[in-house]
């Protein structure tokens, strides 16, 4: 779980329930590890649009920086000086690559990370609700699930880049969750893989757990954070634990955060972990 210092007091707000009540979910890196299919579409769509240019792991990590398909291309063709190769209808063209995303996940490319799965039966199982908080668009999210990678009877809140007028890192996104799930931010627990996406959910004054991947691994994340490395079974956090992430440490990692003590966060350590 992580709060960051600066955002402390929107974030003890009081009120609103005990228990947990919601997670909130950001999707792409986090659900499913889907950049390097989102990486591999928007080559593609350069390729069929006769573009001499391709993303490399490396010059991807640092484009997604910028949030939103759209956005991402526009910034690239403006920073490479190719702005006038480049389509002039940049919608066209992310269409292309969405389709081609699709057709990807079609295919069986994209699975729930390790352990999410487990994480979103007891949650359900609890009667914790789910919702999804996500940069990219709402036919991406009903892609996973025609595909069957995600249940659309378990979420009852989707919100999507095309419903807010600023996507993530601003808390657009995470503001309109709240609003329709009626709930105080300190309710619910946002899981997310990136600082911008971090950045989207304190700002909204949601606690928020870090689930790092590849493309994420070395940001930042703050200072204040104590950063749960991975969801996957098994895999250590920064603090050394070794066992699963699993739905008592949602709650327990709420618990804490509600039990803000002089504007700083109780330290996560293995013993609340239990
Ligand atoms: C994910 C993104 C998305 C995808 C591409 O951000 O930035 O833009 O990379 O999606 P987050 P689209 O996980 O923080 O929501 O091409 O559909 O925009
Ligand atoms: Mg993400």
């Amino acid at each position: 779980m992580i709060i960051l210092e600066g955002q402390l007091p929107l974030l003890f707000r009081g009120g609103g329930h005990m228990s947990l009540e919601a997670i909130i979910w950001d999707v792409d890196g986090t659900l499913v590890d889907s950049e390097e299919l989102h990486r591999a579409a928007f080559n593609t769509v350069f390729d069929e649009y006769g573009l001499d240019c391709r993303w490399s792991r490396k010059a991807y990590s640092k484009l997604l920086k910028v949030t939103g398909g759209k956005e991402r291309i526009r910034y690239y063709a403006k920073l490479s000086g190719m702005e006038k190769s480049f389509p002039s209808s940049i919608e066209d063209m992310h269409a292309r690559k969405t389709e081609i995303y699709h057709e990807s996940i079609r295919l069986g490319k994209l699975h729930l990370r390790n352990g999410v799965k487990e994480i979103l039966n007891r949650a359900l199982e609890k009667g914790i609700r789910l919702a999804i908080a996500t940069t990219t668009s709402m036919s991406n999210v009903e892609a996973l699930f025609s595909s069957g990678v995600l249940q659309s009877e378990h979420w009852e809140i989707i919100v999507s880049g095309e419903h807010v007028t600023c996507k993530k890192p601003a808390p657009d996104v995470y503001l309109e969750v709240l609003r329709r799930l009626e709930l105080d931010p300190m309710d619910c627990i946002a899981v997310e893989d990136s600082e911008n996406g971090m950045e989207s959910a304190v700002t909204a004054g949601v606690p928020t757990i870090i689930t790092t991947n590849g493309y994420t691994r070395y940001q930042e994340f703050g200072k204040e954070i104590a950063l749960v490395h991975c969801l996957k079974h098994g895999l250590t956090t920064l603090e050394g634990l070794k066992t699963p992430i699993t739905i008592n440490h949602f709650e327990a990692w709420h618990a804490a955060a509600r039990h803000l003590v002089k504007g700083r966060v109780h330290p996560i350590t293995s013993s609340s972990h239990s």
